[in-house]
C-alpha cells in the first residue's frame, strides 16, 4: 500500500530530498505542460442544485456521481469525475432548520461515499468510509441542517480513494443559509462561492493523478477554471473561500492591500467580523469573507493572490475586474454576528499523536486505520481536550485533525493562543511539523455512533491517516 517508490517521493516534497524519481525531474525541467492566458475566462459560479421534490419536512435532490469532461484550459476536454455532470459539483443551498434529503446514484465502476464536512449527521448519514455506495446503486443521506449555519462542502470519501476521487473533481460546495431576516450579508449574485484546488495536467490534457503528486500541481482552479476573472460591482461582495486541495495550504491576499472583513470560519459565523490582510488555508479549511469594492474606480483590477505560490498560475488565481458606477448597496456587516458558546471544563484529556512512518506510513498514535478498531469513546454531551502534536520534524510533514460531526474550539498552538477567526467554530485545524495544538471539543450533537478523525491532507487519510471514535449515550 505504501512503498518505497512514495516514500522517496515523499521526501523530496517533504523538505527534505531523499531521492527525486527521474520522472519528477524532467517535469520540472520542462515545466508544465499547459500555460493558459491568466484572467481570460469568466469564473464560473457552480449551478445551485434544484430540489427535486419539496416535501413537507425536507427537501429532496439528486446527485449522480458519473464520468464527464470538464474544460480546465480552454478548447481541452479533460476527463474528470462529477456529480451531476458538473466539475465542481452543484452547490446545494440549504436553510437552518429545514432538512434536506440528498439521493446519490454511482453510476461509476467503484465505490464512492459522500461526506458532508461540517455537517453535524447521523452516522448511517456521514459518508463513513466503509459504509460507501456501491457500483450501479444508490443511497439517500439525510441532512438535518440543525446547525450553525455556514459553509460546508461535500467530498468522497470512499476508504483509500478519496485523495484520487476529489482530484478528479468528487467535491461541490453547501450552504446552510442564515435564514435570519436580521443579518442582511451582501447575497445572491454578490455571495460568490470559490472552491480553490490544484491540479497537474499531461501533454494530453488529462489529470495526472499520483499519490504525492501535489509537486506537479501547479495549475491553481477556482471553481474548476485556471485563473478566472470576476467582474464586481462597485460595492460590497461576499466571498466563500474553500479549500478544496488535496495538500496544498493557501495564503490569501488582495494584491492592493485591500482587507478581507471575514464573517465565518469553518463551521459558520464568528462571534464578530475581523479584518483581515491575509488568510491561509489548510486544505478542507473554510473563510467566509467580505470585501468591498466600492472604493475603487471602474476598470480597477484586484488580484486575489496566494502569497505562497510557486508558479504564476499558483500565484495570481483571480482577478477581479471592477465595472460600473458605485452601487446602491443594501448590505449590512453588524457588530455582532453570532452566539459563541462559552467554553466548558473538559472532563477528559486527550493525546493525539501525528506522525510519520517510511515503514508503517501515516498514523495517529502510533497506528494506522483499522475501521474495525474504535480508538476513542466519548460520552455525548461531554467537553473533552485534545492535545495535537504533529511528530514529523525530521522530514517537516504537515498534518492536519479534521473530526466527523462537530466544531470545535482551538484554545492554542505552542502554547500561543490561538487567534479570534480560528478559535471558534473549527472542524479542522492545521498542525504544523513539530507543533501541538489544543483543542476543546464538546460533543454537543445529539447523535450518538461511530464518526471518524483524520488527517484531511487527503493522500495521508487515504493511507490510513484516520482513527474513529465512538460517541455513547
Ligand atoms: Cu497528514
Amino acid at each position: 500500500m505504501f512503498n518505497r517508490r512514495d516514500a522517496l517521493k515523499f521526501g523530496a516534497v517533504g523538505g527534505v530530498v531523499l531521492a527525486v524519481p527521474t520522472e519528477q525531474l524532467l517535469t520540472s525541467a520542462l515545466g508544465p505542460s499547459w500555460t493558459v492566458t491568466p484572467f481570460a475566462r469568466d469564473l464560473p459560479v457552480p449551478q445551485v442544485l434544484r430540489p427535486h421534490a419539496v416535501g413537507p419536512d425536507a427537501d429532496h435532490y439528486r446527485l449522480t456521481v458519473a464520468e464527464g469532461t470538464a474544460e480546465i484550459v480552454p478548447g481541452v476536454r479533460t476527463r474528470v469525475l462529477t456529480y451531476n455532470g458538473q466539475f465542481p459539483g452543484p452547490t446545494i443551498m440549504a436553510r437552518q432548520g429545514r432538512a434536506a434529503r440528498v439521493t446519490v446514484e454511482n453510476t461509476l465502476g467503484v465505490q464512492t461515499s459522500v461526506h458532508l464536512h461540517g455537517g453535524n449527521v447521523a452516522q448511517d448519514s456521514d459518508g463513513h468510509p466503509l459504509d460507501a455506495i456501491d457500483p450501479g446503486r444508490s443511497r439517500t443521506y439525510h441532512y438535518p441542517n440543525s446547525q450553525r449555519p455556514g459553509t460546508l462542502w461535500y467530498h468522497d470519501h470512499a476508504h483509500h480513494l478519496e485523495a484520487e476521487h476529489v482530484y478528479r473533481g468528487l467535491s461541490g460546495l453547501y450552504l446552510i443559509d442564515e435564514g435570519w431576516p436580521s443579518l442582511r450579508l451582501p447575497s445572491g449574485a454578490h455571495d460568490v462561492p470559490l472552491l480553490f484546488r490544484d491540479a497537474d495536467l499531461t501533454g494530453d490534457g488529462e489529470l495526472r493523478w499520483e499519490l504525492f503528486g501535489q509537486g506537479g500541481r501547479t495549475m491553481v482552479l477556482v471553481n474548476g477554471v485556471a485563473q478566472p476573472r470576476l467582474k464586481v460591482r462597485r460595492r460590497r461582495y461576499r466571498l466563500r473561500l474553500v479549500n478544496g486541495a488535496n495538500e496544498r495550504p493557501f495564503r490569501f491576499r488582495l494584491s492592493n492591500g485591500a482587507q478581507f472583513t471575514q464573517l465565518g470560519s469553518d463551521g459558520g459565523l464568528l462571534g464578530r467580523p475581523v479584518q483581515r490582510s491575509e488568510i491561509t488555508l489548510w486544505a478542507a479549511e473554510r473563510a467566509d469573507v467580505v470585501v468591498d469594492f466600492a472604493p475603487y474606480a471602474e476598470g480597477t483590477q484586484i488580484v486575489l493572490e496566494n502569497a505562497d505560490g510557486e508558479a504564476d498560475s499558483a500565484t495570481r488565481v483571480l482577478r477581479f475586474d471592477v465595472v460600473g458606477h458605485p452601487e446602491r448597496d443594501d448590505s449590512v456587516i453588524p457588530e455582532t454576528l453570532a452566539a459563541v458558546p462559552a467554553p466548558r471544563t473538559p472532563t477528559v484529556t486527550r493525546k493525539v499523536l501525528l506522525s510519520f512512518d517510511p515503514l508503517a506510513g501515516f498514523l495517529i498514535n502510533g497506528k494506522a486505520y483499522d475501521p474495525q478498531r474504535i480508538d476513542f469513546t466519548v460520552k455525548r454531551g461531554t467537553t473533552e481536550l485534545w492535545e495535537i502534536t504533529n511528530l514529523d520534524t525530521l522530514l517537516q510533514v504537515p498534518h492536519s485533525l479534521h473530526l466527523h460531526l462537530v466544531q470545535f474550539r482551538v484554545l492554542d498552538r505552542d502554547g500561543v493562543r490561538a487567534p479570534e477567526w480560528e478559535a471558534y467554530p473549527k472542524d479542522t485545524v492545521a498542525v504544523p511539523p513539530g507543533s501541538t495544538v489544543r483543542i476543546l471539543v464538546t460533543f454537543d450533537s445529539r447523535h450518538t455512533g461511530i464518526y471518524p478523525f483524520h488527517c484531511h491532507f487527503l493522500d495521508h487519510s487515504s493511507l490510513a491517516m484516520m482513527a474513529q471514535l465512538r460517541i455513547v449515550a
